[in-house]
C-alpha cells in the first residue's frame, strides 16, 4: 500500500492517543499530535520526499526522531513504537477517547476496571449501569456517555464531506487519465456537496467499459472488491469508504448523471413533471413512447420538461424545481466572492500559528481582511484570553497592521457565552474591538427554552456582532443543541447582527436549511474558516459548499463585502439599540 501523508498523521495520532491513555508524558503526547497535524497539512507528499532524499526536518514540528519514524512508516507501512503500544492497550480503546466527556484518565479506568475495549462494549456497559459505580463517574455521566456512544455508532456509516472528497479527487483524476475513460464524474451526495457522504457514486463513459471496471478494482487504495462486472463495480477503500462506479453509454450520460446525482426526492419530482408531459425519465434517457428524445447532457434532460439546468447543490426537492420553472434560481455564492474571514485563532489561545503568519497566509489566499478571534478566559483548556491579554493583543494587531501591506487584521474575540447568557469579558475591553464573536462551549444540553433565552440574551449585548457556530454541533460526536433557530434568526434581524456558517468540516454549522432561513429573514451569514492553523484557512471552501446548499448568493454573505463596506456593518452592531434593517440586498 502506498503511504499518504494522512496515513502518517493517523499513525502519529494513534501513538499520541495510546501514550495518553497510558498516562505518558504530556509533552511527548503533544509532540506526536503536532507532528500529525503538520504532516497531514504538508503540501508535499512524504513518500516523494523520502524517495527524493529530501530533508524531512523541513516539515514543521519534525525533528530527528520523528523523521526516522516517518522513514520507517514509508518503508514498512507501520511503526514499531505503535506496535508495541498496541500490545499494551488494544487500539480499539483509542476510539473511546473521542467520546465527549471521556478523557485519557477515564478511558484508562474503563479499560482496566471494566475491560471495555470498544464503543460497542462501552454502550453495553453504560446500558447495564456498570459505569456509574466506578470512581470518577456518576449516573449523569453514564447517561451522557450512553447517548454519545449510541450517536457515534449510528453515524459511523457516514463520512465527512472533506474526508470523502479527499479520497475521491485522486481516484477521479486517476480514472480521467486512463486511455479507456472518455468522461468521468462524481455523482450522488458528493456532487450535491452534502456535509456528510454515505458512499461515493462515480459515472464514466468508455468504448471499453470492462477495462474501466477492471482498472477501477485495481486502484491502489482498494482494500475490498464488493462487485465487479462489465459495466459496474463497487469497492471499499482503505478507511472504509465505499465507491460505486457505473460505466454508461455516451448518449445516456446526462440522464445517468441526473439520476445518480439525486437526490431521490428531486428525481421523483422530476419524473412526475415528465409524466405530466407524457415522458418517461430514467437513467438511460428521456423517452416519448419508445423514442429517446434527450439524455446525452443534463441540460437536455431538464430542457425536456421545460426547465433550465439546476445546480446539484439545490437538488433536494426544497423548491428548486418551482424556482427553475419561474426563472428564479439563485446565483449561488462562489469561493472567489469571499473577501475576508471573520473567525480565526492564533497561538495566543489554541491556534498553532502567530498573528503574522495567519495574516500572511490569509493574504496569500487572496483575502483582504482576517479577524483574529481567539478564545476568552472561560475556555482555560484553550488558554483563553483575559482582558489584559486581549488588550495586549489589540496593541499587537495595531502594530502589525501598520507594517503589513495588502491584508488588514480585524480585532476580535470568540467570547464565551456563559450559561446565563452573559459574555465572558468586561464591556470595556469588548468595546475596543472591531467585532465580538459569541459562542457557546459548555452546557450544550440545556432545555430548548433556556438555551434559546441564553443565546438571545447574549445577542442583546450592545457589543455582540456575530453568533459563531450557532448549533454547536460536531457532526461525528455532538448533535445540534436544542435551540429555536427561528427566534435566534429573528433576533439577529432585529439587532442587525449576523450568523456564522463555521466552515470546519465537522461543524458546517449553520446547516443548509438554517442558511436558507437566514436568507429568507434578511440576515447576513458570515462564512468563516475558524482556522487554528494557516492551512485551515482553506476550510472556507467547505463553508461555501454548504452556503450554496443553503441557496446563498453573494449578497447574502457578510464577508463578500469589501473592508470599506464591512466596517460600517460591524460598527452598527456595536450599539445597544440597533433596531435597523440590515443593508439592503
Ligand atoms: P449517500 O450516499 O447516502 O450520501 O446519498 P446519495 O444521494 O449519494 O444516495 P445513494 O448513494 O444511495 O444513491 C445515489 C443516487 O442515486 C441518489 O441520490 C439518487 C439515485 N437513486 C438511488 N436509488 C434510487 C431509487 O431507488 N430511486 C431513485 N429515483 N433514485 C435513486
Ligand atoms: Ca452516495
Ligand atoms: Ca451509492
Amino acid at each position: 500500500m502506498p503511504i499518504h501523508n494522512a496515513d502518517v498523521a493517523e499513525v502519529f495520532n494513534e501513538i499520541a492517543d495510546l501514550l495518553e491513555i497510558q498516562g505518558g508524558n504530556p509533552f511527548r503526547v503533544r509532540a506526536y499530535r503536532n507532528a500529525a497535524r503538520s504532516v497531514g497539512e504538508h503540501a508535499q507528499n512524504v513518500r516523494t520526499m523520502v524517495a527524493q532524499g529530501a530533508d524531512l526536518k523541513a516539515i514543521p514540528a519534525i525533528g530527528d526522531d520523528l523523521a526516522l519514524k516517518i522513514r520507517e512508516i514509508v518503508a514498512t507501512g507501520s511503526c514499531s513504537l505503535l506496535a508495541s503500544l498496541r500490545a499494551q492497550v488494544p487500539s480499539a480503546v483509542t476510539a473511546l477517547l473521542h467520546v465527549p466527556g471521556l478523557g485519557p484518565k477515564r478511558v484508562r479506568r474503563l479499560y482496566e476496571q471494566l475491560h471495555v475495549q470498544s464503543l460497542e462494549e462501552l454502550a453495553q456497559a453504560a446500558a447495564q449501569g456498570r459505569i456509574h459505580t466506578l470512581p470518577g463517574f456518576g449516573a449523569l455521566t453514564e447517561a451522557h456517555i450512553l447517548a454519545n456512544v449510541q450517536m457515534r455508532l449510528d453515524k459511523s456509516r457516514r463520512f465527512l464531506f472533506a474526508q470523502a472528497s479527499e479520497r475521491a479527487q485522486p481516484l477521479l483524476a486517476w480514472l480521467a487519465a486512463s486511455p479507456d475513460v472518455e468522461r468521468v464524474e462524481a455523482a450522488g451526495s458528493l456532487r450535491r456537496l452534502r456535509d456528510t457522504v454515505g458512499d461515493i457514486d462515480i459515472l464514466a463513459t468508455s468504448r471499453n467499459p470492462a477495462a474501466v471496471t477492471r482498472q477501477f478494482a485495481g486502484y491502489e487504495d482498494v482494500t475490498e472488491v464488493l462487485a465487479q462486472g462489465p459495466t459496474r463495480a463497487s469497492v471499499v477503500l482503505r478507511g472504509g469508504l465505499q465507491i460505486d462506479l457505473r460505466v454508461v453509454e455516451p448518449e445516456s450520460f446526462g440522464a445517468a448523471l441526473t439520476y445518480f446525482t439525486g437526490s431521490k426526492a428531486h428525481n421523483v419530482a422530476l419524473r412526475r413533471l415528465g409524466q405530466e408531459r407524457g415522458l418517461k425519465i430514467n437513467e438511460y434517457g428521456v423517452f416519448r413512447a419508445q423514442t429517446r428524445i434527450a439524455g446525452e447532457t443534463e441540460e437536455s434532460v431538464y430542457a425536456s420538461v421545460g426547465l433550465p439546468w439546476i445546480p446539484p447543490e439545490l437538488r433536494e426537492d426544497r423548491g428548486e424545481i418551482e424556482a427553475a420553472r419561474d426563472a428564479a434560481l439563485p446565483a449561488l455564492i462562489a469561493h472567489v466572492d469571499l473577501r475576508g474571514d471573520l473567525h480565526a485563532h492564533t497561538v495566543a489561545s489554541d491556534g498553532h500559528a502567530s498573528l503574522r503568519d495567519m495574516a500572511l497566509a490569509a493574504r496569500e489566499r487572496g483575502l483582504s481582511y482576517l479577524a483574529i478571534t481567539d478564545h476568552s478566559k472561560r475556555l482555560a483548556m484553550a488558554h483563553g484570553l483575559d482582558a489584559a491579554r486581549l488588550a495586549a493583543q489589540i496593541d499587537e494587531i495595531d502594530q502589525l497592521n501598520a507594517q503589513l501591506m495588502g491584508i488588514t487584521l480585524l480585532k476580535g474575540i470568540e467570547v464565551d457565552i456563559l450559561e446565563d447568557g452573559r459574555l465572558d469579558l468586561p464591556d470595556a475591553v469588548l468595546a475596543r474591538l472591531d467585532l465580538v464573536v459569541g459562542a457557546i462551549h459548555s452546557h450544550f444540553d440545556l432545555p430548548r427554552e433556556r438555551q434559546t433565552e441564553r443565546i438571545l440574551r447574549a445577542m442583546d449585548h450592545p457589543c455582540f456582532t456575530l453568533l459563531a457556530h450557532p448549533g454547536g454541533r460536531l457532526i461525528d460526536s455532538r448533535d445540534t443543541c436544542d435551540l429555536d433557530m427561528l427566534r435566534v434568526t429573528r433576533k439577529a434581524r432585529e439587532r442587525g447582527c449576523f450568523l456564522e456558517l463555521d466552515a470546519q468540516p465537522e461543524r458546517l454549522d449553520l446547516t443548509d436549511t438554517a442558511c436558507r432561513m437566514a436568507k429568507d429573514h434578511g440576515v447576513l451569514v458570515s462564512i468563516d474558516s475558524d482556522a487554528h492553523s494557516a492551512a485551515e484557512l482553506d476550510n472556507l471552501r467547505y463553508g461555501v459548499n454548504q452556503a450554496r446548499r443553503g441557496w446563498l448568493e453573494k449578497a447574502d454573505v457578510l464577508n463578500t463585502r469589501s473592508l470599506a463596506r464591512l466596517r460600517p456593518l460591524l460598527a452598527r452592531t456595536m450599539r445597544s439599540s440597533a433596531l435597523e434593517i440590515p443593508e439592503s440586498r
